[in-house]
């Protein structure tokens, strides 16, 4: 597929998908969306990536859904179902996120709104320029934080937080989402390029599995008992453990050299 309302390119282990739409602070489309899916089963096949970063083009991250989108717009009194929308686009993106092969990092370069918003939270790690900002820009609009907002808003920064984000959608600077817990670090405009980039260069070869059994981990912990959590801790440490990765890691500790990680 040739993107359009995407740039997505691969080297080194880093994957780095762009979101192309500027003019419109990158809102989605269908179009993009069918991009996106396109460049995540790309990821999936392509064992030579080991992170992926995600970032917008231009002043903005992304400012969710495009209203002006045929696909959600208002035409002749007629309303499209938004909870198809959602299904179909939003719900399906945010579970390929959340159960990607690899590790994710949201660059947020700029200000992200409404489901821009969710879409960085659903990444493993959310690095934000000072100058950016955070939207939950639905009940402006008549709508709920979706694409996991309610599920990502009170686990990240408690409900009193999550409440007032969500009814009042005033834009919470990114040095004061850092302070919150709601995303792992706020860098100066200038270092945004530096920091993601050394961070996905670190992500890249590190045990990409074991990265991504603790994204599931702490992805379960909240719904479970101490003792469920205990023993996928167990599982996840069996399957960890028979792995090449965990062979590399525990040879080179002994051997006082630098692990070489294979990914698998
Ligand atoms: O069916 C469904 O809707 C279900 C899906 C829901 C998921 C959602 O994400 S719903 C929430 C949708 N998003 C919003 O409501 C955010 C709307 N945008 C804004 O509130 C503001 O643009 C921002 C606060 C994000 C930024 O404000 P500002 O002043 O920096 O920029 P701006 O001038 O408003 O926007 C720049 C351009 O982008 C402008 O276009 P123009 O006039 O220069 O041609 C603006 O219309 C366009 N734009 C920004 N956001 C969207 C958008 N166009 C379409 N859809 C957008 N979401």
């Amino acid at each position: 597929m040739a993107f359009e309302n995407i740039t997505f390119a691969a080297a080194n282990g880093v994957a780095r998908l762009t979101l192309n739409r500027p003019d419109k602070l990158n809102s989605f489309t269908e179009a993009m969306h069918a991009e996106v899916r396109d460049a995540l089963d790309q990821i999936q096949e392509d064992k030579s990536i080991r992170v992926l970063v995600i970032t917008g083009a231009g002043r903005g991250f992304c400012a969710g859904q495009d209203l002006a989108d045929p696909s959600v717009a208002i035409i002749n009194g007629k309303v499209p179902d938004m909870g198809n929308v959602v299904e179909r686009h939003y719900k399906a993106l945010i579970m390929r996120l959340a159960s990607l092969r690899v590790p994710t990092i949201a660059a947020i370069n700029g200000v992200a709104a409404g489901a821009g918003v969710s879409i960085a939270l659903a990444c493993d790690l959310v690095i934000a320029a000072k100058s950016a900002s955070f939207m939950q820009a639905f009940s402006k609009i008549g709508l709920i934080p979706d694409t996991g907002g309610t599920w990502f808003l009170p686990q990240r920064v408690g409900m009193a937080r999550a409440m007032g984000l969500a009814m009042l959608a005033d834009k919470l600077p990114a040095e004061k989402a850092e302070a919150w817990g709601l995303i792992w670090r706020c860098v100066e405009d200038a270092d945004l390029a530096a920091t993601v980039d050394g961070l996905a260069a670190q992500l890249a070869v590190m045990p990409t599995k074991a990265l991504v059994r603790i994204r599931q981990a702490m992805q379960a912990a909240p719904t479970h008992t101490l003792e469920q959590q205990l023993s996928m801790e167990a599982g996840f440490m069996r399957e960890l453990g028979w792995s090449p990765d965990y062979a590399e890691g525990v040879a080179a500790f002994m051997e006082k050299r630098a692990p070489k990680f294979t990914g698998e």
